[in-house]
């Protein structure tokens, strides 16, 4: 039975690539850190398929006890500060769980289970203010945020310990990737979650930011198998999991409010606080590498991905309307 460790199991790809490993047979071991109210909502029907770990990836020890106790075939190293705005505010803690962390799980590998192939979580957001369109494995990065610039060091130091270690560490640099286990902070899921809020009644308007900005936007199910994917090769390399077509921020407000006929102009406000200090235009992948070599390919399209999400947060804000309904029932 093949073991693999995961890092930023209970985050979106995290719960993904678990449920994509354990159809495999895989024995799944899932790194998770002490907070202090634990969630499980992304993992809950797989919870108890997971051997758990505890661990930080700013505490080095923790990440080597970690590879030590489950003697991994496959680390996916998918945990880090993962919000691009957060990164602003909190540019120094992005650098210790972005980039720094990187160094601190190749080194658990290198030190406890060389031969372990080795997955990085890296980003498009690395492209920034691009270079090329499309977007390939060879364009320069120009990263505009800190969290951007966290990623190229994790990124760099992924080809870095696999040119000096020989390790068989591979990068992914996967363009943008949502499902209904999106943060409910990142510009899909905001939106889904309120045209299903809106068209409920629950809520009156929605404050966004830039709508002109650009994202190349797929499934994150189809891209935990992009993951794998790389660890079944012979060599280890790095490659771009893309669509291959972009969007603006504004056709996914059209493609989720009209799905339920509601037209966004009557709802949607410009505020500035949702507006970055320096913005990624646009980014459109190009994945042929992927596809040639890997044979991956997607399977869900850009409207097909937006309606399950609204679809998905109908069903789960009507449960939590009827729940709160029975409950003040109850209460009175
Ligand atoms: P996510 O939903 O935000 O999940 C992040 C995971 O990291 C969570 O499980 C979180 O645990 C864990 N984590 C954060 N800080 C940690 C720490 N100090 N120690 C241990 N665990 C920690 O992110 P995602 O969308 O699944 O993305 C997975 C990875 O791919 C990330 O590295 C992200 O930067 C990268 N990426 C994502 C996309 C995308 O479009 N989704 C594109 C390119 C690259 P808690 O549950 O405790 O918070
Ligand atoms: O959904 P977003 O927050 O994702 P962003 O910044 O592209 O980052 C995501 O994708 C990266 C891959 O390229 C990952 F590495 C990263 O971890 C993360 O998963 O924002 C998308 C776009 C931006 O241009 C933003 O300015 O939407 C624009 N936007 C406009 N209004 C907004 C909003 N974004 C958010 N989150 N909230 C808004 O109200």
């Amino acid at each position: 039975m093949k073991r693999a460790l995961i890092t930023g199991v209970t985050g979106q790809d995290g719960s993904y690539l678990a449920e994509f490993l354990l159809e495999k047979g895989y024995k799944v071991y899932g790194l998770r850190r002490r907070t202090s109210t634990p969630n499980y909502e992304n993992v809950q029907k797989i919870k108890d398929q997971i051997e758990w770990l505890s661990g930080d990836l700013t505490d080095m020890a923790s990440l080597m006890e970690a590879v030590r106790v489950s003697q991994p075939d496959e680390v996916y190293n998918l945990a880090a500060q993962s919000y691009v705005a957060a990164s602003w505010p909190q540019p120094l803690a992005t650098g210790h769980m972005t980039a720094i962390s990187v160094t601190n799980m190749l080194e658990a590998v290198r030190l406890m289970k060389p031969d372990a192939k080795y997955y990085q979580a890296s980003s498009s957001e690395m492209f920034g203010k691009v270079q090329e369109t499309p977007q390939r494995e060879t364009t320069p990065f120009y990263p505009r945020s800190p969290y951007g610039v966290a990623k190229v060091y994790g990124h760099w130091i992924t080809v870095n310990y696999r040119e000096s270690f020989n390790m068989f560490a591979c990068s992914g640099i996967l363009f943008n990737h949502e499902s209904p286990r999106r943060g409910l902070e990142f510009v899909t899921r905001k939106v889904t979650d309120a045209v299903a809020r809106i068209k409920l009644g629950l809520q009156t308007d929605l404050k966004m930011g830039n709508l002109d900005a650009l994202r190349d936007w797929g499934f994150a199910g189809d891209y935990v198998k992009a993951m794998w994917l790389m660890l079944q090769q012979e060599e280890p390399d790095d490659y771009v999991i893309a669509t291959g077509e972009m969007h603006s921020v504004r056709e996914l407000l059209e493609t989720a409010f009209s799905y339920v006929d509601l037209n966004y102009r009557d709802y949607v406000i410009i505020d500035s606080q949702f507006v970055r200090p320096a913005e990624v235009d646009l980014l459109l992948g190009d994945c042929n590498k992927a596809k040639e070599r890997l044979g991956w390919e997607i399977e869900l399209s850009f409207k097909q991905l937006i309606h399950m999400m609204v679809d998905e947060d109908l069903r789960r804000v009507q449960a939590e309307q009827k729940y709160n309904e029975e409950l003040s029932r109850v209460m009175v």
